[in-house]
């Protein structure tokens, strides 16, 4: 699975974060990294999730930079050019992923440049970096997890400003228009992030249609399709030193749908 991993820099830690971190980074610029499979929705990025039990790392990636993700997502790093030396996995600091909830970072290419952590019970450890970016607009699964998080913000522990930034159309679609996850939510009677099956489903409709029938309303590449222009967006970014390249690891692939 050939990911894009996102690098979206620290603005302010929240104030858990901070305590644990900023004294153990040796002045390094740090990045949440988030793996997509989407590039160019990254327009339309309004928050970041992180799983709120999961544990992160902060890895050095070199002198100047370092990066949080899953210490499995590190190790797979450390051995695809991400970090010097090469192969070398350098923990700075350990945190879970609670602490991090409430951190302000910048989204690359997005509308809205600077956005919040957020918590998603549904994160797993097991694919990508653990940390996810999320796009409302074309995610079921971040619309589901955003509507929820606004609706009990004391139950998930969240200031309400932190989830404010609402969906912003990136793709239109002929069958769903310019907000094809929220009307696939609507669609298919979602209730809430819970609905694990009506989810997938929705993600499996979302992601071909977006595929094959979307065309980009906003960005360098407004009114081309989107089949062109994905690769594009990430070359891009990759160039600009916004993102990198994340592979997983043949075997250890978790299906979309699994
Ligand atoms: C931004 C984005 C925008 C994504 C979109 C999807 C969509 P898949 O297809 O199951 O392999 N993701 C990445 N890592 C994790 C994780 N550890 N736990 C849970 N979700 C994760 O999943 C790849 C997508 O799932 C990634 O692409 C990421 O969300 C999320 F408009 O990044 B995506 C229809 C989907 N649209």
């Amino acid at each position: 699975q050939e990911y894009t991993g996102i690098k979206m820099a620290v603005v302010e830690w929240s104030p858990a974060a901070k305590a644990e971190v900023e004294a153990k980074v040796g002045g390094r610029k740090v990045y949440l990294v988030a793996a997509t499979l989407r590039p160019e929705t990254m327009y339309g990025q309004t928050n970041c999730f992180v799983g709120p039990a999961l544990t992160y790392g902060v890895y050095a990636a070199n002198d100047k930079e370092a990066y949080v993700c899953t210490s499995r997502a590190a190790r797979n790093m450390a051995f695809q050019g991400a970090f010097t030396p090469h192969g070398q996995v350098n923990e700075l600091v350990k945190i879970e992923g609670a602490k991090i909830v409430g951190t302000k970072i910048s989204a690359p290419f997005a509308v809205n440049p600077e956005v919040y952590v957020l918590p998603m019970d549904s994160v797993l450890a097991t694919k990508g970096t653990g940390v996810v970016t999320s796009v409302p607009s074309d995610s079921p699964d971040d619309y589901a997890t955003l509507m929820d998080l606004r609706k009990k913000p004391e139950y998930y522990k969240i200031d309400p400003s932190w989830a404010a930034i609402d969906p912003v159309p990136v793709i239109s679609t002929p069958t769903y228009g310019d907000m094809t996850a929220p009307a696939l939510v609507q669609k298919l009677k979602i209730q809430s992030a819970k609905d694990a099956k009506q989810l997938a489903e929705a993600k499996e409709i979302a992601y071909k249609e977006g595929f094959y029938n979307g065309t980009m309303l906003v960005g360098e590449f407004k009114g081309e399709p989107v089949q062109e222009a994905k690769g594009k967006v990430r070359e891009n970014m990759i160039k600009q030193g916004l993102a990198l390249a994340y592979a997983e690891p043949e075997g250890l692939v978790v299906s979309r749908s699994g």
